[in-house]
């Protein structure tokens, strides 16, 4: 991350006029510079240096307002002449890493026109000038885009200016396949490509295609209770396929930064003293989901220490939309109790109805993904809401906005029942708060409100 200085001092301007000097080109074009006319300094407000970790690697203007200054910060040797920062004052005009800003005359017609179709947009005017941008789009990989996080995630990019892949699962209805992001492939706004976690071919294909400065690894055999009954196609995907997705990347998009979807169930039935789970929360995974996020996790973090590699863990808890999966628990019961107030269903087969989640938003939590992959330094963090509900409350939340009384209705079957349940999430999400200013939207209950909306709009009510 680049970091500003204000120039307040004679070694400040020593150490910008060496830099000027001793760059191979780019400034020596800058027209103030021809001359080493360092007035124009206080002149025209060169007020800022820029420093990537300790080297200086640029100068910066950060007045707008007055004419034939340069806009944005030009660094020593990637300028070409034309204003073109490789590096540019994100606060000033909403800028990231790469992308071109340049300032035109207003009379000079046919330098607007060629930079308009060079796809340079106008973000600012003064009297005689107009200052262009041209935005280098930041490409992501999302694998298992079609799941509930992956639909959501992908809207969030696309609205940033995103290039966006990502990887589907060949299945036999090809409906089934992108069901979630329709909307998106159809309007030709998402590129996607087969791949599997289990088929490292795959990923080393698009990775190499791509070479995505963001990779999102949400792929997962993602059901605790389906994990029981194939413990090692879930190991194999939501464990091993971890480790071949890093293992491509290694081989050829190093660069890449990756966010591995982690999860509160690795943390199993250890609770803090006060009653939450956190960053430091021993982990006791109690199913083979659990395990399998597990050593995804620590393999995330031995790659990040063992070859420096740019990788965040997050750690979220459960979060739900109308795009969950109706074999969740949230879902299920918002969508049996819908049915049953219209007289579509009768009863609800469910499982525990003591164990409590801390449910939040899907919508919320990826932004705090998203959050991750934009700071400095590779991390882990907890994503939840910090306020935890039982099975039970969400019955009698939902049965009871519809006029029902949930016990009218449910039915305990053993079938839903896991073969060792963790029975209490409550997460503490300080750290990615106060490091990322993470905040939270969504409600419980205005999570299931929306929920119970969706599903009666969905049968036409
Ligand atoms: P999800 O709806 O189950 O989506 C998972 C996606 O992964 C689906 O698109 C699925 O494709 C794809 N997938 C499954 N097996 C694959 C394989 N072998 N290769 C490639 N893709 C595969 O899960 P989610 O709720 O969006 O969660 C996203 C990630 O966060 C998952 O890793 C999950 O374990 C983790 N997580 C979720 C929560 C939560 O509460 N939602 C909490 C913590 C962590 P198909 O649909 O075609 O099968
Ligand atoms: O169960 C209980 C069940 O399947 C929640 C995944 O996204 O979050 C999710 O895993 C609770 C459990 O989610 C039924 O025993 C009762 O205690 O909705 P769930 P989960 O197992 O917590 C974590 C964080 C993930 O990472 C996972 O990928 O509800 N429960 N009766 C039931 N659960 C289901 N599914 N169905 C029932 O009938």
């Amino acid at each position: 991350m680049l970091k500003q200085k204000k120039i307040t001092s004679e070694e400040d301007i020593e150490l910008l006029k060496s830099h000027i000097e001793n760059s191979s080109k780019g400034t020596k074009t800058f027209r103030y510079f021809e001359k080493r006319d360092f007035s124009v300094l206080q002149k025209h407000k060169i007020t800022f240096l820029y420093f990537n970790n300790d080297e200086c690697v640029g100068y910066g203007h950060l007045d707008t307002e007055e004419d034939n200054v340069w806009l944005g910060v030009i660094v020593f040797d990637g300028h070409n002449g034309m204003g073109y920062g490789k590096y540019i004052v994100k606060s000033l005009t909403n800028c990231y890493d790469g992308d071109i800003l340049l300032s035109v005359d207003k009379d000079n017609s046919i330098a607007l026109k060629i930079y308009k179709s060079l796809s340079f947009k106008i973000i600012k005017e003064t009297e005689k000038l107009y200052i262009m941008k041209k935005s280098k789009k930041i490409k992501a990989l999302v694998t298992g885009i079609n799941g509930q996080d992956g639909s959501y995630l992908a809207e969030l990019l696309i609205n940033k200016n995103y290039e966006v892949w990502g990887t589907v699962k060949r299945n036999s209805v090809s409906e089934t396949q992108s069901s979630r992001i329709e909307n998106l492939r159809d309007n030709g706004l998402i590129n996607l490509e087969y791949a599997d976690l289990t088929d490292m071919a795959s990923l080393i294909s698009i990775l190499s295609k791509v070479q995505p400065d963001e990779v999102y690894n949400l792929a997962a055999q993602s059901h605790v209770r389906v994990s029981f009954d194939q413990p090692i196609y879930t190991a194999n995907v939501t464990g091993v396929g971890t480790l071949n997705l890093l293992e491509a990347v290694r081989m050829v998009s190093p660069h890449s930064k990756i966010y591995q979807a982690s999860s509160s169930e690795m943390f199993g039935n250890t609770i803090d003293e006060d009653g939450y789970q956190r960053e430091t929360t021993p982990m006791n995974p109690v199913s083979p989901y659990g395990c399998a996020k597990v050593f995804s996790y620590n393999i995330c973090r031995n790659y990040r220490n063992a070859y420096g590699m740019k990788i965040w863990n997050g750690i979220l808890f459960n979060h739900e939309s109308p795009r969950r999966g109706t074999n969740f628990v949230t879902n299920k019961v918002v969508k049996a109790a819908v049915r049953i107030s219209l007289g579509l269903q009768e009863k609800l087969h469910i499982g525990n109805l003591d164990a409590s989640r801390d449910w939040g938003h899907a919508k919320d939590y990826v932004v705090a993904m998203w959050l991750m992959l934009q700071s400095e330094k590779p991390n882990d963090y907890v994503c939840a809401t910090g306020v935890s509900h039982t099975v039970r409350d969400l019955c009698e939340y939902t049965f009871s906005k519809l006029g029902l009384d949930y016990k009218d209705y449910i039915v305990i079957d053993k079938k839903h029942f896991r073969p060792e349940e963790l029975e209490n999430l409550k997460g503490d999400s300080s750290k990615l708060k106060n490091d990322l200013g993470w905040v939270q939207e969504y409600t419980f209950e205005t999570m299931l409100d929306e929920m119970i909306n969706y599903w009666l709009k969905y049968y036409g009510k």
